[in-house]
C-alpha cells in the first residue's frame, strides 16, 4: 500500500522504483569475515597488532572456525541483496598443517572451506587479503618494507601465495577475486629515512605482482595515514599507493578511515574514476581516528553512495566493508553495516540526479539545495520495506539477534 504511493511519488520525478529495486538487489557488497572474531583469525595469534584495534569486550565472539562459520550463516541470512565474502589469510583452515605450514606456504586448500561456505550461501564471490600483521615474522612492525631481507622475502612470498590462492578462489567462484594489500609498516616517531622503506615496499610489490592471473585476480593496494603506535610515518601512504597503482595498472582501495579527519572518501571517488577503470572501497566509520565503528546510514555514507550511483559506477566501485566493533553484539554489528550500505545506495537511487546535474550547470544552486532537502524526507522507507519484503526479509530483525544471544552467546563462556 505505502509502497504503491511511494512509487507514484517518485515517478513524478522520473524515478522508476521497480527498476531501482531490481538494480539495488544486484549491487554486490563484499562482507568482511573479521567482524565475527575481532580480527583474530585461525592461524595462531590471540591478539591483534599492526596499529589496528578492536575495543570492547562483548561476550560471545567466535572462537574457532565452526563458530565463525555458524555466525556468518546466521548473519548473512538477514542481510539483503547480493553479497560476497571477504576473507583474510589469517583465517586459513590449516587442520594438520597448523604449526607446520606458515603464511608464505599457504595454498588454496586452506581456504576451500571458505569457498564452500560461500557457495552454500549462494554468494556472488569471495575476496581475499594477505595478512601482514599479527605474526612473528613482523619484525619491528615491518613487513614488505623491512630492511631485513629474510623478513621482506617472507612477506613477498606470502603475497605471492595469496595471489595464487586468489586466482583459485576466483576460478572456483566463477567471479574475479579482489585481493587487497594492506600493510601496517611505519614508525611511531619521526623517521630518519622516509625514502628507503618506500623503495623497499615498491620493490616488494613489484616482485610480488610480477606474475599473477589477470583474469581471476584484481589486486588492490590500500593506503593509510597512521596507525596506533605508528603515528609519525606510514610507508604505504596515499601518495605512494596512488602512484604505484597508476603505474602498475592495479586497483587502489580507499578505506574511509584512512585519511585526515576532515578529508572524505566521497570526494575522492570521482577523481579515481577519471583515471581508473575500477576503484575499491573499505567502507568503515571513523570516529576521530580509524576507529572502525559499525557503518551506519550517516551523511558521508549517503554521499559515497551518491557518487557510485550518479556516476553509473556500480560495476566500477568495488564495495567492501571493513569495521570491527567488539563492544556490541557482533552479528548485530555485521547486519547493521550491510543494511546501512544498501540503504545508502537506495537513497542515492531515489534522487533525480539528471535534473540536479542540469541545475548545477545552469548555476541554479538555489533549486539544487531545495530539491536535495526535499528528497531527504521522501518516502525512502516505504521502498526499503518493499525491498526487504521481496527478499522475504523485514526491518524487524532484532528478535533474531536476541534469539542468537540466548541460543549461542550464552553458551560461549
Ligand atoms: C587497517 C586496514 C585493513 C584492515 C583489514 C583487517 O587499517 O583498514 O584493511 O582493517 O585488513
Ligand atoms: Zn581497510
Amino acid at each position: 500500500m505505502s509502497y504503491q504511493s511511494a512509487k507514484q511519488e517518485y515517478a513524478k520525478y522520473g524515478i522508476n522504483t521497480e527498476e531501482v529495486l531490481e538494480t539495488l538487489s544486484k549491487i554486490p557488497v563484499s562482507v568482511h569475515c573479521w567482524q565475527g572474531d575481532d580480527v583474530i583469525g585461525f592461524d595462531g595469534t590471540d591478539s591483534l597488532d599492526g596499529g589496528i584495534q578492536t575495543t570492547g569486550n562483548y561476550p560471545g565472539k567466535a572462537r574457532n572456525q565452526q563458530e565463525l562459520f555458524d555466525d556468518i550463516r546466521r548473519a548473512f541470512k538477514i542481510m539483503p541483496g547480493t553479497k560476497r565474502l571477504n576473507v583474510h589469510a589469517c583465517y586459513a583452515v590449516l587442520g594438520a598443517d597448523k604449526g607446520v605450514v606458515d603464511r608464505d606456504k599457504y595454498t588454496y586448500k586452506h581456504f576451500e572451506p571458505w569457498v564452500n561456505l560461500a557457495k552454500e550461501m549462494g554468494l556472488e564471490g569471495v575476496d581475499f587479503n594477505p595478512t601482514f600483521f599479527a605474526h612473528p615474522m613482523m619484525k619491528d612492525g615491518l613487513s614488505l618494507s623491512s630492511p631485513d631481507e629474510e623478513v621482506r622475502k617472507f612477506w613477498v612470498n606470502h603475497g605471492k601465495a595469496c595471489l595464487e590462492i586468489s586466482a583459485e578462489i576466483g576460478k572456483a567462484m566463477g567471479s574475479p577475486c579482489m585481493m587487497n594489500i594492506w600493510i601496517p609498516d611505519g614508525y611511531k616517531d619521526i623517521p630518519a629515512d622516509r625514502l628507503s622503506p618506500r623503495l623497499r615496499l615498491k620493490k616488494s610489490l613489484d616482485e610480488m605482482l610480477e606474475n599473477y592471473d589477470k583474469k581471476w585476480v584484481i589486486p588492490a593496494v590500500e593506503s593509510k595515514v597512521f596507525g596506533i603506535g605508528i603515528e609519525s610515518y606510514t610507508v604505504g601512504n596515499n601518495e605512494f599507493y596512488q602512484n604505484y597503482a597508476a603505474k602498475a595498472g592495479i586497483c587502489c582501495l580507499l578505506d574511509t578511515g584512512h585519511y585526515h579527519p576532515t578529508e572524505v572518501v566521497s570526494d575522492k571517488i570521482s577523481s579515481m574514476l577519471a583515471f581508473h577503470d575500477k576503484v575499491a572501497l573499505h567502507v568503515s566509520r571513523p570516529v576521530r581516528w580509524d576507529s572502525d565503528h559499525v557503518v551506519i546510514l550517516d551523511d558521508e555514507l549517503k554521499e559515497i553512495a551518491k557518487e557510485i550511483v550518479r556516476n553509473n559506477a556500480t560495476d566500477k566501485v568495488l564495495i567492501g566493508l571493513d569495521y570491527f566493533d567488539a563492544s556490541i553484539n557482533r552479528l548485530c554489528a555485521w547486519v547493521t553495516g550491510v543494511r546501512a550500505m544498501q540503504k545508502a545506495l537506495l537513497c542515492a537511487m531515489l534522487i533525480p540526479h539528471e535534473e540536479l546535474k542540469q541545475l548545477q550547470n545552469q548555476a541554479n544552486f538555489t533549486k539544487v539545495m531545495y530539491l536535495n532537502e526535499k528528497f531527504k524526507l521522501m518516502p525512502v522507507g516505504d521502498v526499503w520495506n518493499e525491498y526487504l519484503t521481496r527478499q522475504g526479509l523485514s526491518d524487524d530483525w532484532y528478535d533474531e539477534i536476541e534469539l542468537f544471544e540466548k541460543e549461542v552467546i550464552a553458551n560461549r563462556k
